[in-house]
């Protein structure tokens, strides 16, 4: 296996996730943890090892653990999120990337969530959000380019993170939904809208050269197979009422030098 995917269990209080653009609806544990259970073997059948972190029982929105690091074939840079009673999510996740990269920061005043950055090849996309700002982006920039990183900001409007708008679904195409990203911040790359009555499918989970993919966007991932898209469907709709969508519940990074054998 060349990849790990680090996930967390769902913590018990998630009814009490943060919510910005959705009214609260009950949340069925059960379900939910049987869902993320089928999410980590459809990782681990696309070859990725899991790296699996405990539940933090008092910390609702802890299964959504691509918040708290955005991890580099280089480095890992730890997050600061933007909703503080997030911040305790981070120092187990450091525990955890420690002996796999070494460990940058974002540092106050930079607010970030990993949700809003979007890395493709040594482009790096980070969203200005709710959860995300400049300061942040300026520590990135600075951080980044001597390991040969653009870092690019863009303005997400109407949706929690750069990712609900966009994401990867190939080296060279991505799929948006233009009413939340300016579509031409991403000019060079072929783009696939999602379908108009699936504002939410623009998440999209990539692993090599097949997509994870919610089975709730069927309009959506008819086109992203037209365009010769491979999907691999999950069903994420408890964890959907938190906010949270397929990049959201894992870290997947590439064993680095040094690692490989683990
Ligand atoms: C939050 O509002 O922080 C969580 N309820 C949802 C986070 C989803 N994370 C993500 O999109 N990366």
């Amino acid at each position: 296996m060349t990849q790990y995917a680090m996930t967390r269990a769902v913590s018990a209080s998630l009814g009490q996730c943060e919510l910005t653009h959705q009214d609260r609806i009950p949340i069925d544990l059960t379900i939910a943890r049987r869902q993320h259970a089928e999410y980590e073997a459809c990782l681990e059948r696309l070859g990725c090892e899991l790296i699996r972190l405990p539940e933090e029982p008092e910390l609702p929105d802890a299964v959504f653990v691509e918040d708290t690091a955005v991890v580099l074939d280089e480095i890992a840079l730890i997050t600061r999120p933007g909703a503080s009673s997030r911040r305790l999510e981070i120092e187990s996740v450091v525990a955890a990337l420690q002996p796999l990269r070494d460990i940058l920061r974002i540092e106050s005043p930079g607010a970030l969530d990993g949700g809003d950055v979007l890395v493709v090849g040594k482009d790096i996309y980070v969203g200005l959000s709710s959860r995300t700002n400049e300061a942040a982006v300026d520590q990135m920039r600075q951080w980044l380019a001597p390991y040969g990183y653009r870092t690019h900001s863009a303005e997400v409007n109407g949706c929690l993170h750069l990712k609900s708008a966009v994401t990867a679904v190939s080296a060279t195409t991505l799929l948006v939904n233009p009413d939340w990203i300016d579509s031409e911040v991403f000019d060079g790359y072929d783009l696939v809208e999602v379908h108009p009555d699936e504002a939410y499918g623009a998440n999209a989970l990539r692993i090599g050269e097949i997509v994870i993919y919610p089975l709730a966007f069927p309009r959506t991932a008819e086109r992203l197979e037209h365009r010769g898209i491979r999907i691999e469907f999950v069903d994420l709709s408890e964890l959907a009422k938190a906010e949270g969508a397929v990049t959201c519940c894992s870290l997947v990074f590439a064993k680095g030098p040094g690692t490989g054998s683990k």
